[in-house]
């Protein structure tokens, strides 16, 4: 069984999940409450006002769950630890029954034959460092570097491949600059602060988890390719690039912040932030990238006369930009476009020389079921297909791509979108929990046992 990075002779597969999404039993064992759990209680944050206090509850039925990842035929499970079920209150006093079920989710992947992939900090930080100002506060990088330790301890004898974050450009913007996200800022450059301390975390915990002995760690970023229509809409598109991408890409590769990106984001000049040593400790820390990656953005200089696109606040400090999304498009409104995957595979392996997973990468729809239950969900095998040829010809094209990784197993609770968006290959009955394997799982499973 391959446990650590798989070698870049062939491109092996896995499926993710993320704990807040997938697990439920939010107030079971000793679990303290996350910034998802307020945010989500908030009236108005969550379209269909539900939470992942139940959620597919796989904290039960996990058994149930792995029988559906292996009966994939993938090689990798990816999924998250839910940080305050290990640390309640996110530093202190460690919670055992937290670590319990890890250790029994890591012990039933490998029984049946599937290499863990962990990620330490998929955004559901203790409501106890929000309390102390969240990502805001440098102190909540030691407490993310203390943290990935006691997993490590722990699960480390059997688990070989980490990753510190999951979409950190989420966590920061959608977080704390658009307040989409929990904890539901709506702070503009507090964006940027969040992304060097999320940055800052993963350089810690890196530092340590190498010095412990971990050779396969790194750091799983959403990045996305920016298409500008027109000349005039280049200079924009850089500002909105460098936030989106640069912003890692920087401090991990050349352990700098590029002048383009502190032109639009000068609180990223601030020494009181970022300090003698940071971006030091920052570069190359990472053994390998993971790209998460779902649609590209075509880019316009924005009409000033039209209201700003709210989704630019999660761009700080960026110009005015719009952005044109063509057809076709899945249920959650992203364009598809696989071309989108192969080019980013291509410039980031060119970018950064590390070996690259596909650590995400799925579509929402609506997944209606037929009436004799099952989901034929044609499009979803469609552009599933589409991106793993791209994910060929990136690799065929010399990126040392080592992964493709589906998002997702189950149908789960997608973030502000609730339970309305639909990405995984198992229908979940939201009533009595059924799982139900749709078109796109039996086709996985005779595509990858066709290569
Ligand atoms: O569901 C999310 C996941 O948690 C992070 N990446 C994008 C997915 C789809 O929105």
């Amino acid at each position: 069984m391959p446990r650590h990075l798989p070698g870049p002779s062939t491109l092996a597969f896995g499926v993710a999940t993320a704990a807040y999404q997938i697990e439920g039993a939010t107030q079971e064992d000793g679990r303290g409450p996350s910034i998802w759990d307020t945010f989500a209680a908030r009236p108005g944050t969550v379209r269909d006002g539900k939470d992942g206090s139940v959620a597919c509850d796989s904290y039960h039925r996990f058994d149930e769950d792995l029988d559906l990842v292996s009966g994939l035929g993938v090689d990798w499970y990816r999924f998250s630890i839910a940080w305050p079920r290990v640390l309640p209150e996110g530093a202190g006093q460690v919670e055992p029954r937290g670590l319990d079920y890890y250790d029994r989710l890591v012990d039933a992947s490998l029984a049946r034959g599937l290499s863990p992939m962990a990620t330490l900090y998929h955004w559901d930080l203790p409501q106890a460092l929000e309390d102390r100002d969240g990502w805001l506060n440098r102190d909540t990088a030691e407490a993310f570097a203390d943290y990935a330790m006691v997993v490590h301890e722990r699960l480390g004898d059997r688990v070989q491949v980490w990753s510190t974050h999951n979409e950190p450009w989420c966590a920061a913007y959608l977080g704390y600059a658009a307040g989409v996200h929990a904890p539901g800022r709506k702070e503009g450059g507090a964006g940027h602060r969040a992304a060097h301390h999320l940055l800052l975390g993963h350089g810690l915990a890196a530092g340590r988890l190498h010095e412990a002995g971990v050779e396969d760690l790194g750091i799983v970023l959403n990045l996305a390719p920016f298409w500008p229509e027109t000349p005039e809409a280049e200079e924009v598109t850089d500002g909105i690039d460098a936030i989106r991408n640069r912003v890692w890409l920087g401090p991990l590769v050349d352990g700098a912040y590029d002048d383009g990106l502190l032109a639009v984001a000068p609180e990223l000049a601030d020494p009181q932030l970022v300090r003698d040593g940071d971006l030091e400790m920052i570069r190359g820390s990472a053994d390998w990238l993971g790209i998460n990656y779902y649609t590209p953005f075509h880019t316009t200089l924005a009409d000033p006369s039209v209201a700003r696109h709210p989704e630019l606040d999660a761009y700080p400090g960026a110009g005015a930009v719009s952005f044109v999304v063509r057809e076709p498009r899945t249920d959650i409104g992203w364009e598809v476009d696989a071309n989108g995957l192969e080019e980013l595979l291509v410039d980031t392996h060119r970018r950064t020389g590390l070996p690259l997973l596909v650590t995400e990468n799925g579509a929402a729809y609506p997944d209606d079921r037929t009436v004799d239950g099952t989901v034929d969900d044609q499009d979803r095998i469609g552009y599933l297909r589409d991106h793993i040829a791209a994910t060929d010809r990136a690799r065929a094209a010399g990126a040392d791509v080592r992964a493709y990784v589906v998002w997702t197993l189950l149908d789960n609770f997608e973030w502000a979108e609730g339970y309305t968006k639909t990405f995984g290959v198992v229908h979940v009955d939201a009533e009595d929990q059924t799982r139900t394997p749709k078109a796109s799982y039996r086709w996985l499973v005779d595509h990858l046992a066709a290569r």
